[in-house]
């Protein structure tokens, strides 16, 4: 798949998207993250792309006008099944739309900073909006970074072990149930006994029990579904 990000700070992305799994996704060839600098896309002489807020208020405002121009410019390349604004006014995003997204092949994901986009631009040109989680943070670059994770780790090939993305926490609408390595013992904390006994059908049922429990401990609107 194809992830174009727009941003005012393109160079927010490099670190996150040279280490660790979203850098194997690319080098795999699973992915291409392409970063556009909306700046690019500005009409003006100082490449500015924000101005005061029209009925007055604290904050500038990212103008529809550069916005159109990128969006347009982009989309005469290709067609992106999803045009997403990152912003926290927007539904959270969680895992049946990240695995949803990661079926798309040209994704576009556009981050707001300042006090926002002008309304027009979110009207005209976007297909969906997500947010991260209900906390405000100063613009839309490490939201971005989040979802982009979320759906590379998803593509086939990416994880080592197919299964492994299958097993993660949400994926079956539970928890993941605690996990030990070696040693057995540390400090008098003992691994639990089952995990050692070599039982894979004792095994996998304490596992499903114990996500069960963690589940309706920490998340139990999770299961509120599932109980009927
Ligand atoms: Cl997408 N943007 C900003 N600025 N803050 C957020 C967010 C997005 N999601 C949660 N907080």
């Amino acid at each position: 798949m194809r992830i174009d990000i727009v941003t005012l700070f393109p160079e927010m992305f490099e670190g996150f998207l040279n280490y660790s799994i979203p850098h194997r996704a690319q080098t795999k060839g699973r992915a291409e993250v392409v970063l556009h600098n909306l700046r690019d896309y500005s009409l003006r002489k100082n490449r500015s792309v924000d101005d005061y807020p029209y009925g007055g208020g604290a904050g500038m405002v990212i103008g529809v006008e550069p916005i159109a121009n990128c969006i347009e410019h982009l989309e005469r390349e290709r067609r992106y099944a999803e045009k997403v604004f990152v912003t926290p006014d927007a539904p959270v995003l969680d895992q049946p739309t990240a695995n949803r997204l990661s079926l798309c092949d040209n994704l576009l994901i556009f981050c707001g900073h300042y006090k926002g986009i002008d309304e027009r631009a979110r009207q005209l040109f976007f297909t969906q909006e997500i947010s991260i989680g209900d906390y405000v943070l100063s613009g839309g670059e490490l939201a971005a970074a989040v979802l982009t994770d979320a759906v590379l780790r998803l593509l086939p090939g990416v994880l080592n072990d197919e299964t492994s993305a299958l097993s993660d926490s949400f994926q079956d609408g539970l928890l993941t149930p605690p996990i030990y390595t070696r040693p057995e013992e540390f400090r008098g904390h003992r691994v639990p006994e089952v995990l050692l006994s070599g039982h894979d059908g004792k095994i996998r049922q304490w596992r499903y029990e114990q996500a069960v429990e963690k589940t309706r401990r920490l998340k139990p609107e999770l299961l509120a579904g599932m109980e009927e």
